[in-house]
């Protein structure tokens, strides 16, 4: 397969202006006319026509209504010889029954749907199929009444009519210009919820969520998800709803969340589907943002698009920031936006941090690609939302929207670049750090790799002054060994000893402020001088993680334990909590015996009792104090890894913590379970959070103590419960202390829930990521696997078992008896053939091997040789075998 390169861009030698599709929809052969206007792109040498095509069959191919010649180059129609200006018809079929890559036309539970993004419109028909050619659509669809009564494509519909022999049609016309990738229809037995509603500007709309029959009681919560999302994004960017009909549709099949179709959003049922029987918090919470975030795509993404695929971030990082500040400004506390900042920055810092500093690390705008469906990863998504919100931290909150208001003015209607995006930007906001240093914070974008950025701090009693150092370095990453320095803004307090925020006095200033400073670094090394102090003060750096870089200042822990109970900043309070943690985790790991079976100091134990017991912090913030660096996270700190004795140490920890502070988690469980009529705003959720982590501990205690009444009153929980996320949150207790009491509750669980497909993904996953105990999780996986509710068709079942180990459980994973690897290899060559995409994310899970210690790396090496050694493996995992081996 060939590398594609961002250098090699050309426009397109033809345009396309109009698309008239018309599918006559059957699941083992569905027909598609597809009759279009083309006409030559005058800037560009003539040259033939190209289209895309895959899996198609073809049965003719009209020019201006005439038979014409063409030919097959690889998956490519190539016609020569054509006027500027021509009327095109092609007529294929094709099997979306027998489509299981659930790319193009495919079929779920007896209903069509489509995914085209990025290229899966080429399934459907032959077209040029790139984002920047984007054509005005009109659809007719017809199939048989009975079996598909519900016919839905992009815009608005503008006729519908009966058919002889039981057939209908429906004629949909988008107002709106757009890329192929954006298409789609759905057809098949579905009910929606409908709202009308009136934006702030007057104009009407109609919302619909679509779902299948039984599942309408639970589209309330994706309903008022999508409410918000249109009054927000009026209201924060000036950004209207621009369509009569804005309808989402919910499928069980689906490789990933969800499509920003224009008009027609398609969602996997987990992001749309919830009531507090079936639904967690944090299910509730994923629903607003996935609902937020396709929703705000209608103008990141579908009114201005990417000009090519290697733009990716432009339209996902910037829609991700979007989603992520629309989920913080729906909170009523200031203190709920610092939690779901540190939750995001949870994501960044465990799943994105490995990838940069792994064999698929890719620069925020990559330079290259085999196969792009692997590069709808986390830096495109969050690392993309972070380089936005640096913009946004440096232009200010007016002046980023002001911004964004000229992007759009600017772009409407186009398909443009990273490059048009900053620009805009700056250009609205000309007297800012981010306007003079563009070009070099441009190197966001087209450097990999995460910085690491140095800080050393020296207090002078004689000038009463401290002197911050900084020095930045970044790693080589893939096809780059050396990187210039990035713009990186820093936001500091001063902390007295005593815990007081200090004002801050830069050397040369007249006067102190209060409260955080940003300074903006630009070069690899440079100091900061503070004056007027009268003891050395307790520095607190990138205060709101204010850029997505490792942080190293060589804090006493005292300077720690300050920050931890007195930071104004929520978020390094949290973060010098994981710091004690991190570091107490690391020093056990490094020295084996008696200290790695108690990590944890009394200083630290006694730190988290006070944050337990705080009377004023929230509990959704103490949930997350208490919660210790995952096993991932930890793993990133080290040189070479032993995943045996990083599961060891946590396990310790979280003993430790279960044990010492017994009586606390007593009261912080009895203070915050009975949450009352269930609601899932920020600070009911976050009782039941902490509640649920002190019953976890609780557990975990008993099984040190052989105690039998907090397992018994778990129990009990998980039969009262009133609400997924406590009934969940009670099962999960007892399995990951693994008391026997957890297998009576899985087998109730199951016989509950058989019907819920989305609550036995849950059943599933929670088994497979279960704490490995001597090895048994791998033989219950290979178990699960046989249970008659599995499909390794079905990407989130797929997903619940297979990912929840191969991802999900390290120590599960990582035998050393490779037995773990060898599972893993079967299955991505099995999924393989399947469904690619799901494969390659699958493959992914190896990305680290080279860190391991042995023998896990030799094994793990020896199991992705097997898996790139098979023949016939598609491009997509081809690509992420390939690079982890190189
Ligand atoms: N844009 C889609 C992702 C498409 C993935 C294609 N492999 C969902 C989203 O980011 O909103
Ligand atoms: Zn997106």
């Amino acid at each position: 397969p060939i590398a594609i390169r961002r250098e090699d861009y050309s426009a397109p030698a033809y345009w396309i202006d109009t698309v008239e599709l018309t599918f006559d929809l059957d699941p083992a052969k569905t027909r598609v006319l597809n009759r279009m206007r083309l006409r030559r792109n005058p800037e560009v040498a003539p040259e033939p026509l190209r289209l895309d095509g895959d899996e198609l069959n073809l049965a003719r191919v009209l020019v201006d209504g005439q038979g014409a010649s063409f030919r097959m180059e690889a998956d490519q129609l190539v016609i020569d010889n054509l006027p500027d200006a021509f009327e095109l018809e092609i007529f294929t079929t094709c099997c979306p029954i027998k489509n299981t890559k659930l790319m193009g036309l495919f079929v779920s539970e007896d209903t069509f749907f489509t995914q085209c993004e990025a290229e899966g419109f080429r399934r459907i028909t032959y077209f040029l199929d790139r984002p920047d050619v984007m054509a005005s659509y009109t659809v007719t669809l017809r199939a048989t009444k009975a079996a598909y009564p519900v016919l839905l494509s992009n815009g608005n519909l503008v006729e519908q009519g009966d058919l002889p022999e039981g057939r209908h049609f429906a004629k949909w016309v988008d107002p709106f210009r757009k890329p192929s990738y954006l298409f789609a229809l759905v057809a098949g037995k579905l009910v929606a919820r409908e709202q009308q509603i009136k934006a702030r500007n007057g104009r009407e709309h109609l919302l619909q969520v679509y779902v299948r029959a039984g599942d309408l009681d639970k589209t309330e919560h994706a309903m008022n998800s999508l409410i918000n999302s249109v009054l927000w994004d009026e209201a924060r960017f000036g950004l209207p709803l621009d369509l009569d009909r804005f309808m989402i549709v919910a499928t069980s099949d689906f490789n990933m969340g969800a499509m920003e179709n224009k008009g027609l959003n398609i969602f996997n049922t987990k992001y749309v589907l919830a009531n507090q029987a079936t639904a967690t918090d944090a299910d509730y919470g994923n629903i607003e943002s996935v609902v937020g975030h396709e929703y705000f795509h209608n103008w990141s993404g579908d009114r201005v698009t990417c000009r090519d695929w290697f733009q990716l971030s432009l339209k996902e990082g910037l829609t991700v920031f979007r989603d992520q500040e629309f989920s913080q400004d729906l909170c009523a506390e200031p203190s709920a936006r610092a939690v779901k900042r540190i939750e995001d920055v949870r994501v960044l810092r465990t799943a994105q941090f490995p990838e940069d500093a792994g064999p698929m690390a890719h620069p925020v705008r990559p330079d290259s690609y085999i196969e792009i469906s692997n590069f709808y990863t986390v830096t495109i998504y969050e690392k993309g939302a972070e380089v936005v919100r640096m913009m946004q931290t440096l232009v200010g909150r007016k002046g980023f929207e002001r911004g964004i208001t000229l992007y759009f003015e600017r772009h409407d209607g186009q398909a443009v670049t990273c490059d048009d995006f900053a620009q805009a930007i700056a250009d609205a906001n000309p007297d800012t750090e981010l306007a003079r240093l563009l070009p070099q914070f441009k190197r966001w974008y087209s450097q990999a790799g995460t910085p690491r950025l140095a800080a050393h701090g020296v207090y002078d009693a004689a000038s009463r002054s401290y002197t911050l150092s900084f020095v930045q370095s970044c790693a080589p990453t893939p096809g780059q060994a050396t990187k210039e320095p990035f713009v990186i803004p820093v936001n500091l307090g001063l902390l007295g000893a005593d815990g007081r925020e200090l004002p801050v006095q830069l050397e040369g200033e007249a006067e102190a402020t209060q409260g955080t400073r940003t300074l903006v670094l630009t070069r690899a090394g440079e100091q900061y001088t503070f004056v007027g102090l009268d003891a050395e003060p307790v520095p607190s750096i990138l205060r709101g993680f204010s850029a997505p870089v490792i942080l190293d200042y060589d804090y006493g822990d005292a300077q720690l334990l300050t920050l931890l109970a007195n930071d104004p900043d929520p978020f390094n309070r949290w973060e010098a909590g994981q710091r004690l943690a991190l570091r107490a985790a690391l020093r056990a790991i490094a020295e084996p015996g008696v200290a790695g079976e108690q990590p944890l100091g009394e200083a630290f134990i006694d730190a988290m009792r006070s944050v337990l017991r705080h009377p004023q912090l929230d509990a959704a913030f103490k949930e997350l104090v208490l919660t210790l660096p995952s096993e991932t996270y930890i793993a990133e700190q080290l040189d070479v890894v032993d995943p045996q004795r990083v599961h060891a140490v946590r396990e310790a920890m979280r003993a430790q913590l279960a044990s010492a502070l017994f009586a606390d988690w007593e009261q912080a469980y009895e203070q915050n379970h009975d949450t009352g009529a269930y609601t899932p705003d920020p600070v009911s959720s976050g009782r039941r959070a902490l509640a649920g982590i002190a019953l976890l501990h609780l557990c975990l205690a008993a099984r040190a103590s052989g105690d039998v009444v907090w397992p018994g009153k778990t129990l009990q929980r998980f039969k009262d419960a009133g609400n997924m996320t406590d009934r969940f949150n009670a099962l999960n207790a007892l399995v990951a202390s693994g008391h026997a009491l957890a297998a009576p509750a899985l087998a109730r669980f199951h016989q509950i829930f058989k019907d819920e497909a989305l609550v036995i993904d849950k059943w599933f996953s929670l088994q497979a990521g279960a704490p490995d105990r001597g090895g048994d999780i791998l033989p219950l996986v290979k178990q699960l696997m046989k249970h008659p509710d599995f499909s390794i068709k079905n990407p989130n079942r797929a997903r619940s078992v297979i990912f929840s180990y191969c991802s999900g459980n390290p120590a599960a994973l990582h035998r050393p008896d490779a037995a773990g690897y060898v599972f893993w290899s079967d299955r991505v060559i099995e999924l393989d053939a399947i469904n690619p995409q799901v494969a390659a994310r699958l493959a992914r899970a190896l990305d680290r091997w080279s860190k391991l210690a042995e023998p896990y790396r030799s094994a793990a090496r020896e199991a992705i040789a097997r898996v790139a050694a098979r023949p016939d493996l598609s491009k997509d995992t081809l690509e992420v075998v390939t690079r982890a081996l190189s």
